[in-house]
Formats: C-alpha cells, structure tokens, sequence
C-alpha cells in the first residue's frame, strides 16, 4: 500500500526489451530525495549527495545522517518471468532498500559496488515504491573512522536496474556479477588464463544448458570459443570455469594497452536463444619487484611516477558523470604519469576501465585510514570492502597493488589521552587486522602486490606491521610537515640499509600551493607555486638517484574537500597539482617537462602576469619548463639562452615598466606568454592616484582571483618607499 508520504510520485514506466537475455538501464533519474536535516523534498539525479555545498560553507559541520531517496516504479506482468536486480556502483555509506516498505538489503561501506535481487518484493502489474535510505553519519564499526577528505553522503555513483532470465549468471555477490578473468602465468611466449562465473536457476525445473565463453584479442576478432554442457537443478548456483593457453600474447603495458575481450553466454541445450550474457576486458603482462631492479613490467624495467586522485570536484563533491572521472585520468596520463593512487578508496568502475584503455599502472586501497576500531564488526567490514574491491576489479590489468591501510597510527601517535595499555591493545588489533587483510588479499590474489602506506613514524617498523604486505609506502612531507628537503633522502638511505630487501614506493608527498600566491623566493609554508615547485623537483632527482625507490605518487593530483582545513584556501587541501577546478597549477605542467618524451615547452607563472621588481636594475625570474638541453627565449625581440637542468631553465631578467611578450622556443616547439611590469620606486611616486596593495608581512605576491589585482609582498622600509620597521616576515611553520 501507498503510503501518505508519497506526495508526488514519479511514475517510473520500464522500456525493457523482454526477449533479450538481459536487459541493463541506468535508474539514475528523478529521485524524490529529503533528509534528516532538510525536511523539505527535491527531485534529485544520482549521481548525488547532499554535501556538495554544506562541506565547503559548513566545515566540520557538514550534514551527516541519513538521506532518503523514494520512486515509484511500474513493473510489468511480463516481469514476472524475470529476476530484477538493482545494481549500486556506490553509496555513502550504509544504504538499505525497502521495496515496498520490505526490507530488501542493507549494505556497509561508501566505496564498493553492491546488488540487491528485488524480485520477491515486486508487485507485478502495478506500480511499487522503491525507497533507499543512505546515512553517513559517523559510525565506529565502519571504515574510514577519521581522513583528511570529506565523507559525502549519498547514492554518489550510477545506479542500474537489470533485468535476467530465470536462469542466469549470478550478480548478486560481492563481485557485483564479474566473471573473474585470472592470468596466472603470462609470458612473451604464452598466457595461461581461467574464466570463473557463476550459473543461477531460479526457475522451478532443472535444464540442461551450454555455457561458453568466446576470446576476441585486441583487434576484436574472435580467437577462441571455450564451451561447456551443464545440467543445473532448480534453485542451484554452480561455478563454471574455462582455462586456455594463449601463444604469443599482445601484452598490455602503458606504453601499449592492448586489452582482449572474454564474452560468456548460457543456452538451453540444443537452443540457439542466449538466456545470459556477460563480458570483460582483460589485459595479459607480467611484473615483479625488488630493490635491486624496481619495477619490472613485461621483462622491461620502469620507474613508475604519477600522482594520487580523490574523487572529488568543485561545486559535486563526490557525485561525478562518468565523464568527470575520464577526463582526470585522460590530464593525469598526459602530464606523462606512468602510475596512479586511487587513494583513499576504490574508485568508480569507470576509473578502471580508463586506467586500462590509456596504459596507466593502479594502486588501489580500501579506506582503513589513520586509525581502527577493536571490534569484530570493523574487522568483517573492512575484509569484506578488500573481498569487494578485488572481486569487482580483479580483471584489470592496470591494477598491481591492492592497498591495505593507510597511516594506521597517525591518531594513535598523536593522542595524549590514551594510556600506554589502551595504545598497546590498540597497535594489537591494528596489527592483527593487517594480517588478516593480507591473507584475504593473497588468497583472493596471489598474483598482484599488497602494499600499505605509513607515515613518518617508528611504530610501524617496531609493531611489525610493515613486514606484513609486499611493498611499502611512504607517505613522506619532508619539507612540509618535517623539515628539510634533503631529509627525505637520509630517511630513505636508512631504511633501506635497515631493510634491504624490502622494495620501497613513495606513496605521498607535496606541499600546499595556491595559484594566486607567487614569489621568487618560496619558502615552506608560504603556499606559492614556486614553494611546490622547489619541493617537487627536489623529491623527483632524489627518487632518481635511488635504484631501491621504485616509484613515486604526488599528493595529489587535485585540490580536493576537506573540511577541517584551513590552509590558505579554508576547507580544500592545496597540494593538487591542478585545482579543484581541474585548472592546472605550473607544477602540473613541470611534470610534463620531466616525464614527456615527445618535445614538450612551458613558460611558468600563468597567474605570475604582475611582476614588481624594485626598478630597471632589479631583476626579475622567468621559469621555463622543457625536456631539451637548452631554451631560447625571446623578449621584446632580444633573444637569450639557457640551460636547462632539471627541466627548469631560468632567466633572470631586467626589464622596463609595462606589457612584454615572452617566447620559449627549443626549435622544435614554443610557448608564449605576456608579463606586466611595475617598479615599486613608482608604486610609491603615483600614491597620490592609486592605492598600493601591500600583502602586510608576507614575502609572497597574491593576486585576488575577483579584481585581478596583486597585492604585493612587504618589504623593508626605507625612506620615500613602503615598507615595515622592525619585526620579520611572517612564517607559518619555521623549518
Ligand atoms: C597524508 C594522508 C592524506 C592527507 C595528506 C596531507 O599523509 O595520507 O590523506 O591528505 O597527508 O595533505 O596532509
């Protein structure tokens, strides 16, 4: 029965094609959506949440409690001889689905795929309320209890209705449906794989059925039909796997992401009509790690330099198109990463698929982040979110790290208020929980890497959680949180002599920075985009110089939500190397510098437009950005040379008041940009018409996004200029 609440219903009327085998359709539109906090209801599209305003205006306060979202759905009489199925790509994070007020699941966790079989709660002929109820709030027993990002909530990612036969592959299982696609064994020569599904009979009668599965390569022709007879009893699920020898295989790499298609079909016996299909890219390439020759993929060796990337966007929070997710990816592959991070948390199904379409290497991790709760509970949820997230992205070649945990004890190592008894019962089950992700990880996939991040801290080594998966990363802000840019190599150096064996990645460094503060004297703490510049560069040649560092993710690829910050920008982390946006910062394009092959020319400073040097003597510094061994750049027709050294030439010039056209050029390609220059001897002499905008106590130059104008960086004062007297330059964190 219809319940007085439903005060407008959306009538939902399903374009099912009925003969075909299965029928698979967003149900992504017009939800009527109300929560707890606002009563009032809205018509809604998933992908959705509630927090997309509320985390960047509210801070920590941002709503987090339970949101409902409600349709109407019509099912037909015909449906009757189907199995329905709602399909969640991910929802944050406890959602339960009533169908028709009965309860049809409830499913723990905001980062993996779930389905729920609505079948026997349908109402055939009629029209049937869909309600699903999604909470957010703060719960002890689920994972992540406490991050540097936002836990937006609500159905964030695509939902779907599909529509069996009777009889079919099984989807309601941790692998949300995926037939697992294993390359044990892969070779220059050959490729062993297995294909596992599942076969369902939900009808009243046993069959006798064919199952196959056909291989396409990478130029889509058909190079295998692999094919089964089975008999499967009413109401039985049984397992049917294939396994086949492939010779010469087109191996996937970054360089070269070939991917085969694997399609499985069911068949009654002696019937040409397909009762199931399904399919799945996968990928055939071999790897291995070591501190002695790193990264070894396909028999080649590859240091592996990219970035981490949250999943959040300006004015969405976490509720992305799929085509948000593509275009991430399409930047970060061409900035000339050859890895990601997926951190903290398994991403989108779309952000796999990409991954492997455009040849970039995966670390994946579930979100137990900065602490755990000792309960049986937390322990099951987090196994089941690692089940979830190897089971669904098994078939990827891209991924070839499953992650475990990121900086465990971070909150244990910062809190004063526990006992010494309360932290070692806490390292205990922290300990006790690796293990046990570690032995679901390899009995899942023994194949791939397991790995886990730690942060600057002993405890790891001393409680022995480091030894348990494969490789280590680092999580490393020397030069940030730590001082001293040059430390970062001394850690590293000691570690490996400590554990020789043990291959090293690391898995997180950068410092804020914000596009509108500019300086040519950066320092830590100040946000410039020079400051992030200097680190970067810094922690590149260091990785470069260390055989055993077998690669590296810059934190992070984007500005991302995160609403206890108050950095320069309150309520975002600043270390992206694009914004939130997606506008991109210069660091982003210093990474192309280093990693590009292909010719590759950038002048520096887009928001560094407004230079102020002190008059015609004082110099100013352009920055340009190039793989050749030297640039030319052209100003004002007069042509200069440099260097280049670690991708960077710099020109230190000085030039007269007004507008300059600048061009780099390596001869095979070139980059412009127009500067402004204004003597601050003058600022001072046309005081009497115009303001000086003085950045108070700041050594930075910060240009104010809504006017355009720069307020300047302070200086000392000397008589008939601007200036403080006394005192030093303000400075955040002194290192
Ligand atoms: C870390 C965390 C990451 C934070 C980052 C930071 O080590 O793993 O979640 O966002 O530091 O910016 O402080």
């Amino acid at each position: 029965m219809r319940s007085a609440y439903y005060f407008f219903i959306l009538i939902f009327l399903w374009s099912f094609n009925l003969a075909a085998q299965r029928n698979i359709q967003t149900i992504n539109s017009a939800w009527e959506f109300s929560s707890e906090k606002n009563e009032k209801t809205k018509v809604v599209n998933i992908p959705h949440t509630w927090n997309a305003e509320d985390a960047f205006r509210d801070g920590k306060e941002y709503f987090r409690g339970k949101g409902t979202y409600k349709k109407s759905l019509f099912v037909p009489q015909e449906w009757q001889q189907k199995r329905a199925f709602l399909k969640f790509e991910g929802s944050n994070q406890i959602t339960t689905v009533y169908v028709n007020e009965e309860k049809v699941g409830e499913h723990r966790g905001g980062y993996t795929g779930f389905v729920f079989d609505l079948s026997e709660a349908l109402n055939y002929g009629e029209a049937n309320q869909l309600r699903i109820v999604v909470d957010n709030a703060h719960n002890t027993d689920i994972p992540p209890l406490d991050a540097d990002f936002n836990f937006y909530g609500g159905i964030y990612r695509d939902l779907q209705l599909i529509l069996t036969n009777q009889i079919h592959f099984e989807l309601e299982n941790e692998a949300t449906g995926n037939m697992l696609i294993k390359t044990p064994e892969v070779s220059a020569e050959k490729a062993q794989i297995t294909f596992e599904t599942k076969i369902v009979n939900h009808s009243k009668v046993s069959k006798d059925l064919h199952v196959s599965v056909d291989i396409f390569n990478p130029e889509k022709r058909k190079i295998e039909s692999l094919s089964k007879k089975v008999q499967l009893s009413s109401a039985e699920t049984k397992s049917i796997n294939f396994s086949k020898v492939i010779t010469d295989p087109d191996l996937w790499s970054p360089d070269s992401p070939k991917l085969y298609e694997a399609v499985a079909k069911i068949s009654e016996e002696n019937s040409k009509e397909i009762l199931d299909e399904i399919d799945s890219k996968f990928g055939l390439r071999w790897f291995e790690v070591s501190t002695e020759k790193g990264f070894v993929l396909n028999g080649k060796p590859i240091k592996l330099i990219g970035a981490n990337r949250h999943q959040d966007f300006e004015g969405l929070g976490n509720a992305l198109p799929n085509s948000i997710h593509r275009s991430d990816y399409k930047t970060i592959k061409e900035m000339g990463a050859s890895v990601i991070r997926t951190a903290h948390y398994p991403q989108d199904p779309e952000v796999y698929k990409i991954c492997d379409e455009l040849g970039l290497l995966v670390w994946t991790e579930v979100p137990v982040i900065n602490d755990v709760t000792d309960t049986n509970a937390y322990h099951d949820v987090s196994l089941k979110m690692q089940r979830e997230q190897i089971l669904q992205f098994y078939n990827h070649p891209s991924i070839v790290m499953w992650g475990l945990m990121n900086e465990i004890f971070i909150r244990l190592v910062f809190n004063n208020q526990m006992t010494e008894e309360e932290k070692e019962a806490k390292i205990r089950t922290t300990v006790a929980l690796a293990e046990k992700l570690e032995k679901e990880t390899k009995r899942l996939d023994p194949d791939r890497l397991s790995v886990m991040a730690l942060h600057e801290n002993k405890l790891y080594n001393e409680s022995g959680i480091a030894d348990i998966p494969d490789v280590i990363g680092w999580n490393l802000y020397f030069g940030w949180y730590s001082p001293g840019l040059e430390s970062f190599g001394e850690f590293l150096d000691e570690q490996h002599k400590r554990y020789p064996n043990r291959p090293l990645f690391i898995s997180e460094y950068g410092p804020g920075a914000d596009s509108r503060i500019q300086t040519d004297e950066p320092k830590p703490w100040d946000y410039s985009e020079a400051y992030q510049l200097k680190l970067h560069r810094s922690y590149i040649n260091q990785v470069q110089e260390r055989d055993y560092v077998f690669g590296m993710t810059a934190w992070n690829f984007a500005d991302f939500g995160s609403s206890f910050r108050q950095d320069s920008r309150p309520y975002i982390n600043q270390k992206g190397l694009v914004n939130i946006d997606r506008s991109k910062k210069d660091i982003y394009h210093y990474y192309q510098a280093r990693l590009l092959e292909e010719p590759f020319i950038y002048i520096a400073g887009k928001n560094y437009k407004n230079r102020y040097p002190k008059d015609a003597n004082d110099s100013l510094r352009i920055t340009v950005f190039s793989n050749a061994e030297e640039v030319k750049l052209e100003v004002d027709n007069t042509e200069f040379t440099s260097e280049v050294e670690d991708g960077i030439a710099i020109f230190e010039l000085s030039l007269q008041e007004g507008n300059h056209e600048l061009i780099a050029t390596d001869d095979t390609v070139s980059h412009s940009r127009e500067i402004e220059v204004k003597f601050r001897k003058n600022l001072v002499a046309e005081i009497d018409q115009y303001a000086i905008l003085v950045n108070v106590g700041t050594h930075v130059n910060f240009t104010d996004e809504s006017t355009g104008e720069t307020w300047i960086s302070d200086q000392e004062y000397k008589a008939g200029s601007f200036g403080y007297v006394g005192g030093s330059v303000y400075q955040k964190k002194q290192q």
